[in-house]
């Protein structure tokens, strides 16, 4: 049967033997030229486009002063990036870099430091950020403007996805509410580099970082007085990744019908290959998904009660008012 929905692009190249060996080994790769030039454009334009219609509608809950935006789950509301994240080539290289029969999108986040900017992103591994188990995840991400060590390129200590240990969530802006756990802080690269086997690379767009959910990594300011350093992250789970919600994890605030175990999958979740279903996409494709106010108003409620909310002594960057909801 014919899909009705866009036609799933092929990747100009596969990830290679070598790459796929190195990712494994060193839990990071830059894979050359692994985006066509086209997606890039189409997401530079959705990027613009989306940091305005985003801050028009004050739902921007990681945007931070200082030349930083960030957001998460904006597939759910712009049409490009719902494209590329179902029905580029990125479901098809994760099932390369994953080695797994079944793909599913897991979400994307954007990190935008505009020249000059001095928001550095603290050294983190992301599993402690998500409300989530499981090994099989990959994250892809991609430049949409040349990038150095100068202009904020992503970092990564080589081999620490084997290290076993687990560290406190640090965001950009430093949240008190994910940062809420007994983890010990990630250990001190920066002042100690030359202990750990750091690794970055400059990038033109179309190269891609790809990288697992363990590693550690973080990236400085953007120190460069004139070019801005756009990026985005593309996450993608196989099939052994759970729902685990936790206290101090990133908040869904779309409604998924998950309950504790059960395997990433459905509207928020949808598989991505070896195909989509119809039945997780549908109400997507017919149109943009706001988050669901009762969702945002019970989790700011939770912020309130844990101490978190706005105007208290530990507010959290996700603290936002909502009409009926008490202050500290
Ligand atoms: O772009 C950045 O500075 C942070 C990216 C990141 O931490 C990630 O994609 O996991």
């Amino acid at each position: 049967m014919t899909s009705i929905y866009p036609k799933k692009q092929r990747p100009i190249r596969d990830l290679t033997r070598e790459e796929l060996i190195a990712l494994d080994k060193d839990g990071v790769i830059c894979a050359r030229g692994l985006l066509d030039l086209g997606s890039i454009s189409f997401l530079r334009e959705a990027i613009e486009d989306a940091i305005q219609r985003l801050a028009a509608l004050k739902t921007d809950s990681f945007e931070i002063d200082n030349g930083f935006s960030g957001d998460v789950f904006v597939w759910k509301l712009h049409d490009a990036f719902r494209d590329i994240a179902l029905f580029s080539s990125l479901p098809e290289l994760a099932q390369q870099a994953l080695g797994v029969d079944t793909v599913n999108f897991f979400y994307e986040q954007f990190f935008v430091k505009r020249a000059g900017s001095p928001v550095n992103t603290p050294w983190h591994q992301d599993l402690t950020f998500w409300p989530i188990e499981g090994s099989q995840l990959i994250s892809f991400w991609i430049t949409l403007d040349s990038v150095t060590k100068e202009s904020s390129g992503l970092e990564f200590v080589k081999g620490s996805h084997r290290w076993g240990n687990r560290y406190k969530a640090i965001t950009p802006g430093v949240d008190s509410y994910l940062a809420d756990t007994d983890l010990p802080e990630p250990p001190d690269i920066n002042k100690y580099r030359e202990e750990y086997d750091v690794v970055g690379w400059d990038m033109e767009p179309g190269d891609v970082l790809i990288f697992g959910p363990t590693i550690l990594h973080g990236s400085s300011g953007n120190n460069s007085n004139k070019n801005d350093r756009r990026a985005l992250a593309f996450r993608y789970a196989g099939p052994d990744v759970i729902y685990a919600p936790r206290h101090a994890t990133m908040p869904l605030l779309w409604d998924h019908g998950l309950k504790a175990g059960d395997k990433l999958s459905g509207s928020l979740f949808p598989q991505v290959w070896p195909d989509v279903i119809e039945s997780e996409i549908s109400r997507r494709m017919a149109g943009p998904e706001l988050p669901d106010m009762n969702l945002a108003a019970e989790f700011q409620q939770k912020l309130i009660d844990s101490d978190f909310g706005v105007g208290s002594k530990k507010q959290s960057l996700f603290a936002v008012e909502m009409p009926g909801l008490p202050k500290a």
